[in-house]
């Protein structure tokens, strides 16, 4: 094709892209999908956003000739734009699940992040770079947070630092980004918020004006807010954004209807603009409701995700289901149509706790759960898993199986002690399991992140649950989201001061606009902690 407008994708089917898609729409062009090695080879411009594990990549791209016509394109000084894994599998190989083969094309071997001194794997977040050299796509990013989330990284080397334009440091300095003539590649994700302007200035170099870095103060990984939308229909049968006080989301009227607080799609919209490093989705009855029958849940993430340039997680009914044909949907088809309609990530609670309780009784990793499926297929940083705990109260430390902690204050009969028990199908049932157990199982399993919710402080706004928060995210080495009882900007430093939380997330206080997301960023920064702006 010659037309200016037109940019060839490669997409070999084994994950989402669809926010890359929605990026590329968003700043006015059309896509192309590459269906065979000469589409590559006939390219005016590729772009290969790279998704799923190494090998599995690397084997569909020899297997249907694509890798020869890439390695060819790319010799060839064609502009191309590789992202995340497509940056990865330039290089020589990989460590995940091998060594495994990549192209070759650039001197160097990808291996895992150490998770050692508090960085916490995967690097999921907003983290600034470090330009190495001149690389034109990088010009407006300035001093700003760009979007990581990956496990695996490329290093620098006397091989290869011809090719290096920038670095991020996470525990050490890794490639962010790479560049060679017209060929660039990134580690973090151009389709989220600055990052458009790289995918910007790839798609048009020539219309560039003078370079004018974005003020910003980025040196680190950034510490998330997240804006959280709990949604259900109403009795009228309409999607609505609810929120509960610790889960109970009905008004105390003789009516007692679904509490409503705004429209899912809009609000969204709102907190993306009001800068949330997130929005997080929860279809607060999946459990009950099969999601895949819910299409407006669907449709809600289809629409975010044309607008919202942050990641997008979804949960809520995310297992195996057999609908009233008695069709059967694996918890893996739920997961992959909410990928396929915009989430970046997917947010399991109810089936996490079984598989959790099923590894706990018979030490055997089936690979069978919706955990170990997903996680193998997506990888561990789409997978998030949410806990709904309930503080129980005990008088000494074993008198319970569980770890608990020393309380603060005393319980009602004067308990010193608690646990915090871990429950399914939004709070309604307690099952013998607790956080701190659940939280070390999970991430054996392949949950890349935790989303630690509290029933007590749910909705009182008094506070995160600082006793919960520390236990759990000093227990796991994935990063942890703290959630539930967030009532005044201090909340939120005390949370990242006192607890090794990598997010705090909120609900309540957005949709009733008693604080804004700027007031807390704005609080954040003036107590020294580091966040996007
Ligand atoms: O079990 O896989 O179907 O997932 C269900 C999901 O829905 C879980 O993530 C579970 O946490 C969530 N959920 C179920 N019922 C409720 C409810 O409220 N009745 N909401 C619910 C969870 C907690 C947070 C809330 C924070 C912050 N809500 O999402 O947003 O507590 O609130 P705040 O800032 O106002 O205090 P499955």
């Amino acid at each position: 094709s010659s037309s200016g407008s037109v940019v060839t994708l490669l997409d070999y089917g084994a994950g989402n892209v669809r926010s890359v898609r929605n990026a590329i729409r968003y700043l006015g062009y059309e896509i192309e999908d590459v269906r065979t090695p000469k589409d590559i080879l006939n390219a005016d411009r590729l772009i290969f956003p790279g998704v799923g594990a190494f090998a599995s990549a690397m084997d569909v791209l020899t297997k249907t000739g694509m890798a020869e016509a890439l390695c060819a394109y790319i010799e060839n000084d064609r502009p191309f734009l590789g992202i995340c894994l497509g940056l990865q599998l330039l290089f020589e190989s990989s460590e995940e699940n091998g060594p495994v083969n990549g192209l070759g094309l650039i001197p160097g071997v990808v291996g895992r992040f150490n998770s050692l001194n508090g960085f916490r794997v995967p690097h999921i977040g907003w983290n600034a770079l470090q330009i190495a050299k001149d690389s034109e796509i990088l010009d407006d990013i300035g001093d700003r947070h760009v979007y990581f989330v990956h496990s695996y990284r490329a290093m620098p080397s006397n091989d290869n630092k011809e090719w290096v334009s920038s670095t991020c440091n996470y525990g050490d300095d890794f490639i962010a980004s790479i560049r060679r003539g017209n060929v660039h590649a990134v580690q973090f994700h151009p389709e989220k918020n600055v990052g458009l302007s790289v995918l910007r200035r790839f798609l048009n170099p020539k219309s560039q004006g003078s370079k004018k870095p974005t003020q910003g103060k980025a040196s680190k990984l950034a510490k998330r807010v997240i804006a959280c939308l709990d949604v259900r229909t109403n009795d009228k049968g309409d999607l609505v954004v609810t929120k509960g006080d610790q889960y109970d989301v009905r008004e105390q009227t003789k009516e007692n209807e679904v509490r409503n607080l705004g429209k899912p799609v809009e609000l969204a919209g709102q907190y993306y603009k009001d800068g949330a490093d997130e929005v997080s989705f929860l279809n607060i009855t999946g459990f009950r409701d099969f999601p895949l029958g819910d299409l407006p849940m669907l449709q809600v993430l289809r629409h975010t995700s044309e607008n919202v340039f942050v990641p997008l997680t979804v949960g809520g009914g995310i297992r195996d289901f057999t609908d009233a044909n008695g069709r059967y949907y694996s918890s893996l088809e739920v997961a992959s149509e909410y990928f396929r309609s915009g989430a970046d990530k997917i947010s399991i609670g109810s089936d996490a706790v079984y598989a959790a309780e099923e590894y706990i009784k018979t030490k055997v990793k089936t690979g069978k759960s919706s955990l170990e499926q997903i996680s193998k297929v997506y990888g561990n940083q789409a997978v998030v898993v949410s806990i709904d705990p309930r503080r129980v109260y005990v008088q000494g430390p074993n008198d319970v199986q569980f770890k608990t902690i020393r309380v603060p204050k005393p319980g009602p009969n004067g308990e010193e002690y608690a646990w915090y028990q871990c429950t399914v199908n939004g709070g309604r049932e307690g099952r013998s399991i607790g956080a701190y157990e659940l939280a070390k199982v999970v991430e054996e399993l392949g949950a890349g992140e935790i989303l630690l919710n509290c029933i007590d402080c749910d909705g009182q706004g008094k506070g995160f649950d600082i006793d919960l928060i520390k236990l759990i995210s000093d227990a796991v080495s994935i990063p942890v989201i703290a959630s539930s009882g967030a009532g005044a900007v201090e909340h939120f430093s005390e949370v990242f001061m006192k607890t090794n939380a990598s997010a705090a997330l909120a609900a309540g206080i957005f949709h009733r606009k008693e604080v804004p997301i700027q007031s807390v960023k704005a609080h954040l920064l003036k107590e020294g902690i580091e966040v996007r702006i």
